[in-house]
């Protein structure tokens, strides 16, 4: 594996971090040891996780209204590769890149996936873009792409997604994440009905060019840019397409797509219990569509999604829907804030495989209300950073992947290598 940061700077790093890291990892597993849980049974399942990155992440993100370029962002795919290939041989959970095209369209496929190949990095779901217009575009999109009333913007939207699976068959993908803006932004604008109905045709055809071992993530949105109507605002009506579709239709969940206070938790618990459970894109957000890291605002949150996906893994030991990061902002390095994501999602996998399902059982068949919720809360509050760090240690990764980073002066060479391109707006999503 190429390494992207020197391999010696790392294991220099760990040396001065590891004598730390034997006594915090000794004290939490005496600690567990007296719970009955095996401190290294944990950490095997920690070196387990593994979350794909967002492409468009290592770009810097715009705000909703301006785009605040980033000293050293990537300017094309291949620098974009580069970035992922940084994180993931720091945190070691991030194996797989989903890209987005047409901003990450590549003539050469087979170059890129060798050199995604060379930094231990393979391809998670592509994603289709029919929210924006593309420079020489024939039809618009600004009434809609799969559900427009032009059937020529429709079968450009259907031919697009068409052209991601092959790109994407090219690199290694097995699934399609469909995300549309379509919606309406005044009453009466749509035929709510209408619009639906032109969306699942138009599905249909994408669906139809599935080889057939993809699948189709169906990826809802409450808000934005359509305000008044989004066409697939929720996970009902995702749910509802999928079963049309087919077999090969599954949901994805955006944590930050959702009204706040939205019980995410039970989402999960249905689409698992229904077999249309496809993946998540994992972010925090107070509002909305925030996308800010992972962890930042609700915790507790990702830990009870985690949670509902341990019980749906006993139920189901087939399940397994595509975790991905899906953030962009433009106050933090993102480099730092995926590396960061990647570990707190890690974190909650591993608080929830810390609960004790069969104590949590016998308490909600006695309706003990109090000590279930405990059940849960003892694993949440359990710091379990000596786990996630060793599990980095061992599987080749840096013991803090953030002070590595910044030592090794990676932005700083970036800023030189990859001055700033006029117009360049292959990454980030304004
Ligand atoms: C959307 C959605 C999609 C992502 C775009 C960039 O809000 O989350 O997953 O592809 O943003
Ligand atoms: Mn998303
Ligand atoms: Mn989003």
């Amino acid at each position: 594996m190429t390494a992207v940061v020197k391999q010696d700077q790392v294991a220099e790093h760990n040396a001065t971090q590891q004598a730390g890291l034997d006594a915090d990892y000794a004290a939490l597993g005496g600690m567990l040891g007296r719970r009955g849980v095996d401190i290294e049974q944990l950490t095997a399942v920690a070196q387990t996780f593994a979350v794909a990155l967002p492409s468009w992440g290592v770009g810097t993100g715009g705000t909703r209204f301006a785009r605040f370029a980033g000293k050293g962002e990537p300017r094309n795919v291949v620098e974009k590769m580069e970035d992922c290939g940084v994180i993931h041989q720091l945190t070691r959970a991030t194996p797989t890149v989903s890209l987005h095209f047409p901003w990450d369209r590549t003539d050469d496929p087979k170059a890129l996936r060798e050199q995604a190949a060379s930094y231990g990095l393979g391809f998670d779901a592509v994603n289709s873009n029919t929210f924006q217009d593309q420079p020489g575009q024939q039809h618009t999109y600004k009434y809609g792409s799969l559900t427009a009333q032009s059937a020529e913007a429709r079968a450009q939207a259907v031919a697009h997604n068409i052209e991601c699976i092959e790109l994407g068959k090219a690199l290694g993908s097995k699934a399609l994440t469909v995300w549309v803006g379509d919606g309406a932004n005044f009453p009466g604008q749509h035929n709510l009905r209408g619009a639906l109905e032109r969306y699942l045709d138009s599905m249909r055809d994408i669906y139809g060019a599935l080889p057939a071992d993809w699948q189709v993530f169906i990826e809802h949105k409450l808000f934005e840019p359509a305000f008044y109507a989004t066409t697939i605002a929720d996970w009902g009506t995702s749910f509802a397409c999928a079963q049309q579709l087919g077999e090969k239709a599954k949901c994805l969940v955006d944590l930050g797509h959702h009204a706040p206070n939205t019980n995410i938790e039970m989402i999960v618990a249905r689409l698992a219990q229904f077999g249309k459970l496809g993946g998540f894109h994992f972010n925090d957000s107070k509002y909305g569509d925030d996308d800010l890291d992972s962890g930042s605002i609700n915790p507790f949150q990702l830990f009870l999604v985690f949670n509902e996906l341990a019980d749906a893994a006993q139920r189901d030991a087939a399940l397994q829907p595509a975790y991905m990061l899906d953030q962009s902002h433009n106050v933090t390095d993102p480099i730092e804030s995926l590396m960061n994501s990647a570990a707190e999602v890690q974190r909650a996998f591993v608080q929830a495989a810390l609960v004790d399902r069969a104590a949590l059982r016998r308490y909600q068949e006695a309706n003990d209300v109090l000590q279930s919720a405990q059940t849960l809360k003892q694993a949440y509050r359990t710091d379990v950073s000596p786990i996630l760090a060793m599990a980095r240690l061992r599987s080749g990764g840096a013991i803090d992947p953030v002070a590595v980073y910044r030592a090794s002066g990676y932005r700083e060479q970036a800023a030189v290598r990859r001055p700033a391109k006029a117009g360049a707006s292959s990454s980030g999503i304004v």
